[in-house]
């Protein structure tokens, strides 16, 4: 269906080069220069950051014969023959982490000091909230977990435009991304060892509790290349519980194993590394988008500079990055037409981490990656929530479960410009993940009373509320940009990524919601503007 649509798109383009300089062409490549100036707009795109819009984006232009640069800050991180592209979680080294001199996750006792490098966790600090991100080709997927939710229904109704149809994406775009991506739900035999147990037990601890409906859900990895490390064929990873620096293994389906490599074998993309996005600019005279970078070396110092510039940008530089750049823009004057929406409507996704402990049952001494259960617990007196079960890979048994909440939390933030520092930050309410963390102690004490436990461990007290792995939003579909992402003020402008979304995918982790949005809106883009 979705191979149809772009054939249509690419049909269309074939019908418009053929009307335009004569039929002789029609079986010319598509991106052949026609004799008006639209046709010499359309040959070429620039896109920033390899995640999952900028991958999307990318294959589809490129598809479609179109000439594509990808600009990403971070490194590649293919997986090599003796299985160690990327840090173990435990002791981490400098591949872990974005530019800093300590590994900086939410459970600090799993912290350490390490050398500065391009690694592939960044965090990023703001007054009341911290923001999590990945850096590198293929961007967040490098370091997700490969959950692959569907938003709430009834919730998605609320939150987005409701000219953007869940059922749409579900019958039509969501297919397409979980084939690409390889999402699948594990397969029972795995299941069925003692690295998922973990998974096994807060099913049991949880499924008669009222209101929780625990599920299993489909992840973006090879189950395979897991079978293989659990029977010795390959070294340990997934089952080691690496998942937020990467899988050395090749289990975990991130992008650049998918959509990032179809692009760049269709001969059309060229990716740039190690390029860091320091100012997009608009020449009206000329009619292109110069997007300045900065060249960095490992260790992230700058060596030179260039600028690149390009008839059509597509910003996929993940909700901050994305923001930050335009917020900047808008400012400094260099994009002085964009509207008063720009860097409004941010959202944590309702992230709430936290633990159960001196449960009574066998967590599991061994736990696999990635997590495999999610419980629905829509009917959450404060807030609709997910619970997730996450791997707490310490190697002992600690009677405890480790969780990610997801809870619909209607709270936002807005980025703004600070012209002293020339740096755009997020002014996020300090009570902004309030509902989350009652909405999750309210599960927490229903789950408790039904099969005993405490909330928090020595390792994790209470639930946070001062970070998210999901940010989203900044560039709202229907506000600051259109229903199709295309930026309010400008032409050719693109944005096409989390900072689309209206700070929630509605009980959901984000990914899969933010793939479907770009495959939806790239296909239109493609049919109407290119
Ligand atoms: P993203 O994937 O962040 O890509 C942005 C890209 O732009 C990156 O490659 C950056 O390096 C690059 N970039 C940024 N700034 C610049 C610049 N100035 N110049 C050049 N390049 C730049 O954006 N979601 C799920 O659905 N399931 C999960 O299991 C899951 N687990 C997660 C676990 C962790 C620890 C984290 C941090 C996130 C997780 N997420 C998960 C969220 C998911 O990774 C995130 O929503 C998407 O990656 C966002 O996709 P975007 O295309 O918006």
């Amino acid at each position: 269906m979705q191979n149809l649509n772009f054939e249509k798109a690419l049909n269309r383009r074939k019908f418009l080069a053929a009307t335009a300089i004569g039929a002789a062409t029609l079986y010319l490549p598509s991106c052949k220069k026609d004799d008006t100036d639209d046709g010499a707009k359309k040959q070429e795109a620039i896109v920033i950051g390899t995640g999952f819009g900028g991958a999307i984006a990318a294959l589809r232009l490129a598809q479609s014969g179109v000439q594509v640069t990808m600009i990403e800050r971070g490194r590649r991180w293919d997986i090599t023959p003796t299985f160690d592209t990327f840090s173990p979680s435990l002791p981490a080294d400098k591949r872990s982490t974005w530019l800093d001199t300590r590994t900086n996750l939410p459970l600090e006792f799993a912290n350490m000091n390490i050398e500065k490098y391009i690694g592939v966790l960044e965090r990023m600090i703001f007054e009341n909230i911290s923001v999590y991100a990945g850096a590198g080709v293929g961007g967040g997927s490098l370091v997700y977990g490969g959950m692959t939710v569907e938003p709430n229904a009834d919730l998605f109704a609320q939150a987005f435009p409701p000219e953007i149809s869940l059922s749409e994406l579900k019958s039509k775009y969501f297919p397409t991304v979980k084939q690409m991506i390889g999402a699948t739900k594990a397969p029972a035999d795995l299941l069925t060892t003692e690295y998922y147990q973990y998974a096994n037990f807060c099913k049991q601890q949880t499924e008669n509790v009222s209101g929780a409906n625990p599920v299993y859900i489909e992840q973006a990895y090879n189950w395979d290349i897991i079978r293989k490390e659990m029977n010795g064929e390959l070294p340990a990873s997934a089952i080691n519980g690496d998942l937020i620096y990467g899988n050395n293994t090749g289990a975990k389906n991130s992008l650049d194993q998918n959509y990032i490599k179809q692009a760049e074998s269709t001969g059309k993309v060229t990716i740039k590394t190690q390029h860091q996005v320091a100012n997009i600019k608009y020449d009206p005279a000329t009619e292109k988008y110069t997007v300045e970078c900065d060249i960095i070396n490992e260790q992230g110092d700058v060596v030179s500079s260039t600028s690149l510039s390009t008839y059509n940008l597509f910003v996929a530089a993940g909700s901050v990055n994305t923001t930050r750049l335009l917020v900047k823009a808008k400012n400094k004057g260099y994009l002085p037409n964009l509207n008063s929406e720009v860097g409004n409507g941010w959202g944590t996704n309702g992230n709430g981490m936290f633990m159960r402990s001196q449960l009574n049952g066998n967590s599991g001494a061994k736990q696999a990656a990635p997590p495999v259960l999610a419980i629905q617990d829509y009917e959450n007196s404060i807030a609709p929530l997910l619970v997730e079960s996450a791997q707490f890979p310490v190697g002992f048994e600690c009677n405890c479960l480790l969780h990610l909440g997801l809870t619909y939390n209607t709270q936002r933030g807005k980025f703004v410009y600070n012209s002293q520092t020339d740096d755009v930050v997020i002014d996020f309410p300090s009570t902004g993940n309030d509902t989350s963390v009652s909405a999750i102690e309210n599960f927490v004490n229903r789950v408790n009373a039904q099969s005993g436990g405490v909330l928090g461990s020595g390792f994790l007290q209470g639930v946070t509320k001062n970070f998210t792995y999901h940010p989203l939003g900044g560039m709202l579909l229907g506000k600051a940009c259109d229903l199709w992402g295309r930026v309010q003020g400008y032409n050719r402008l693109y944005v096409i990524d989390g900072s689309l979304i209206p700070g929630t995918t509605c009980c959901a982790n984000p990914s899969l919601t933010i793939a479907g949005i770009a495959e939806r809106n790239i296909e239109h883009i493609l049919t109407n503007d290119f």
